[in-house]
């Protein structure tokens, strides 16, 4: 055991859709054999210090599955379980893959295309209970549009909010307990995605029925698709309380949707993430919902999934580090100048507290001479990072 070998208290995750990616892309076949959901679990046993598997409904018991079938996969998913001591974190629906949604599932023109996008989303969630999972996503794959000819996007957001409001209660009313995350995704697949970035659903969630069971799922490769800072987007979720699950990868900026090993691109702003998550203490699930490369064989897809969870281990300790370097911590007085007389006067409103800032004289010019050494600041912490 390493000081970054994980262990299931890190609550690490990965899906059967990850680590049993086969490496199909839009212009390849799969260059891995298919594994079942047991062997999948086997692997993840294998990996080490996994706390646990996230499926989609048809990850597990696939669409035309006879019942006999069903009950043999899910029978030998269960034993793997036992095996590895692996629980099962988080469910979702795949509301994505069959031609049916190819205009949407919550939000569809087809009602009753919507009716059946529920009706799945409630087998999903009936299948997730029985194994104990504790968060249910809903990741919106076809919500959107190629032409706006097609929809009103006002009507298409009534429509996603009647279907979440009707699976709250659907929740309540079995006892599941569910938290219900919400993943938003820019672009692929429809040419237009409606609810495309975290803050549109952090927008979205207070205008439901039941907004406390509801928060967001964000995904590192999402916001950095449309060019946004995940860090920052985290920060939203985490201040309004909303951080119900997250789903680390990586992702080059402005590319097509590449679900890369955690940390692999971007570094810096892995660090960042890591250091914003550990310093506000969030203790939901860590699921990584990246792909090994299509050249992987079995023992590199092993070495994918330890990858990712090292790299956040060793980011945790760098970010301990800076917060305990000494010239961070003196760069860091020397840059935040708090005030509290000054504070205070804005805390809460009251007209005699604006009389008083009405009347403040302020000296730009010596405002704007205080020194703000940012640049030292960021070199030192490259050079933590670089380890130097
Ligand atoms: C993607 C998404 C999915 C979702 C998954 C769970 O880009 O395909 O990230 O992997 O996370 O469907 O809802
Ligand atoms: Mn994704
Ligand atoms: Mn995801």
């Amino acid at each position: 055991m390493s000081e970054f070998s994980p262990t299931p208290k890190d609550k690490f995750t990965f899906g059967l859709w990850t680590v049993g990616n086969p490496g199909r892309d839009p212009f390849g076949k799969p260059t891995r054999g298919v594994m079942s959901p047991a062997e999948i679990v086997d692997l993840l046993g294998e990996v080490g210090g996994v706390h646990g598997v996230n499926f989609h409904d048809n990850d597990l018991v696939p669409i035309d599955a006879s019942e006999a079938e069903a009950g043999r996969i899910v029978g030998e998913f269960e034993a793997a379980l036992k095996r590895t001591k692996l629980k099962v974190a988080m469910a979702t629906t795949d509301l994505f893959g069959e031609p049916v949604f190819r205009d949407g599932a919550f939000t569809s023109n087809d009602a009753e295309v919507r009716a059946y996008a529920v009706q799945k989303a409630m087998r999903g969630m009936d299948l997730g209970a029985r194994f104990g999972a504790s968060v249910y996503v809903f990741w919106g794959g076809r919500e959107g549009c190629e032409s706006d000819a097609a929809k009103d996007p006002v009507e298409a957001e009534a429509r996603f909010r009647r279907a979440l409001d009707f699976l709250c209660e659907y929740s309540i009313e079995r006892g599941y307990g569910y938290k219900f995350a919400l993943e938003a995704k820019p672009n692929e697949p429809r040419g237009h995605m409606f609810f495309p970035t975290t803050g549109h659903y952090l927008a979205f969630i207070p205008t439901l029925k039941h907004p406390g069971m509801v928060g967001v799922n964000p995904e590192v490769a999402h916001e950095h698709m449309a060019g946004l800072n995940f860090t920052h987007a985290v920060a939203s979720a985490l201040a309004a309380d909303k951080l119900f699950h997250i789903d680390l990868n990586d992702q080059e900026f402005g590319r097509y949707d590449q679900d890369f090993r955690f940390g692999s691109a971007n570094l810096k702003h892995a660090f960042f993430l890591v250091k914003l998550l550990e310093d506000h203490k969030y203790a939901g699930f860590k699921h990584f919902d990246a792909h090994a490369y299509r050249t992987a064989d079995r023992a590199d897809v092993i070495e994918f999934a330890r990858g990712c969870m090292r790299t956040y281990l060793i980011l945790r300790k760098k970010a301990a580090q800076w917060n305990a370097d000494a010239e961070v911590k003196a760069l860091l007085r020397q840059c935040h100048r708090p005030g509290k007389d000054v504070d205070a006067l804005t805390e809460k409103f009251s007209r005699s507290k604006a009389e008083t800032l009405l009347g403040m004289g302020f000296d730009r010019a010596k405002l704007a001479g205080r020194p703000l050494p940012y640049e030292r600041l960021d070199q030192r912490t490259l050079e933590i990072l670089m380890g130097v």
